[in-house]
């Protein structure tokens, strides 16, 4: 401990560079972080365009990715500036007890965003709160506190940057700079497939799964059950079989299921363009339409599709993913597929969908 306490690898110049680190990752984060909340749930103002088809599948990635980076600087960070924790006396004047106190709402922000994004990613839910709630307004207090810490320092960071570092801080902060770099690219490959063989640490894999896709949730998480002879596509005021659906004009488009948990696939799907069958179903250019699956419970069971992404010649109901017909985990008999647009609302096993 005494040698930890002492350490000459702790000094302004090296947290100072963490923190300058901390705040760009933080930043990429926040960012990254807030166009998926909206993408989710625009306010009904917003209309986000469809294209580019990638966007999402990008931003989403940075974002996971971003975070996981952040965890080796995080916890540098930590380890450079903890013996200040025991400083006495603990407060030197109101302002200094107020600073403190922002500076503990900001690691322990921290602390739970990395942790519980990392649990999410990892499907792993040891806590009674809803994951996207809770990651989402945390991220105001942290990035909020983050910016008034970073106002506060900015003298200390002005008057130690230009110094240069000793060789042993320099190696300790190349070691943890390695160590993020390191970790980015073991999950990288989640999305980015020319480096999927060495994504050791991401959850889900972009190839394995049925039909080379992975699969969130699958049919029996969701309690579907394969549809039979009487199954029903129902759109405005249209009824259509599976048959129907068949002998509909066929459009192949390819097309990425960007997940919110930062993994990403490609895949080649055929279908019946969504405007097309819209169209024919009476509904306005600006209609908004609901895509209501056969799921009866579940969060994921109805997605709203606003007209730049059902308008789109490129959002299809598909049929067959990679030239065969769905398997029943990617939402056998039919599934929409839309550019630019979060896995969660790529609906499965659609049943109905309401015009508005
Ligand atoms: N009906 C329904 N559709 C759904 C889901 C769901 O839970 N229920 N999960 C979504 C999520 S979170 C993702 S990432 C994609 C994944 O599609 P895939 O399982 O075919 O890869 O499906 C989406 N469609
Ligand atoms: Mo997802």
């Amino acid at each position: 401990m005494i040698i930890g306490f002492t350490s000459a690898l702790r000094s302004e110049g090296v947290a100072a560079r963490l923190g300058l680190a901390l705040g760009v990752s933080f930043t990429v984060a926040f960012a990254t972080g807030l166009f998926s909340h909206f993408l989710q749930q625009p306010p009904a103002w917003l209309d986000w365009p469809s294209r580019p088809v990638w966007l999402y599948q990008l931003t989403q990635g940075v974002h996971v990715i971003a975070g996981l980076a952040t965890i080796p600087l995080l916890l540098a960070k930590l380890w450079t500036v903890y013996p200040k924790l025991w400083q006495w006396p603990p407060f030197r004047s109101a302002a200094h007890a107020v600073e403190r106190g922002l500076v503990l709402l900001l690691v322990a922000g921290s602390l739970f965003q990395l942790v519980s994004g990392l649990l999410n990613i990892a499907y792993t839910y040891p806590w009674s709160f809803f994951f996207p709630v809770a990651h989402y307004w945390t991220a105001f207090i942290v990035y909020g506190a983050l910016v008034i810490h970073a106002i506060n320092e900015w003298a200390k960071v002005r008057r130690s940057i230009p110094e240069p570092l000793d060789r042993d801080r320099r190696g300790f902060l190349l070691t943890v700079a390695a160590a993020s770099g390191v970790t980015a690219l073991l999950t990288v490959g989640e999305s980015f497939t020319p480096l999927r063989q060495v994504a050791v640490l991401a959850p889900r894999a972009p190839s394995i799964g049925p039909q080379g896709l992975p699969v969130n949730r699958s049919a029996l998480a969701a309690g579907v059950s394969a549809a039979g002879a009487d199954y029903r596509l129902d759109i405005g005021d249209l009824s259509l079989t599976y048959a129907d659906l068949e002998r509909l004009p066929q459009h192949t488009v390819e097309l990425p299921i960007a997940c919110v948990e930062g993994w990403s696939a490609s895949a080649r799907w055929t279908g019946v363009r969504l405007a097309d069958l819209a169209r024919d179903a009476g509904a306005a250019p600006d209609a908004v339409l609901t895509v209501e699956s056969m799921e009866k419970r579940g969060g994921y069971r109805t997605s709203e599709i606003r007209p730049p992404h059902w308008n789109d010649p490129l959002t299809l109901l598909a049929l067959r993913v990679n030239g065969e017909r769905l398997h029943l985990d990617h939402g056998y008999p039919v599934r929409l597929i839309a550019p630019n647009r979060p896995g969660v609302h790529q609906t499965k096993w659609v049943r109905r969908i309401v015009i508005a």
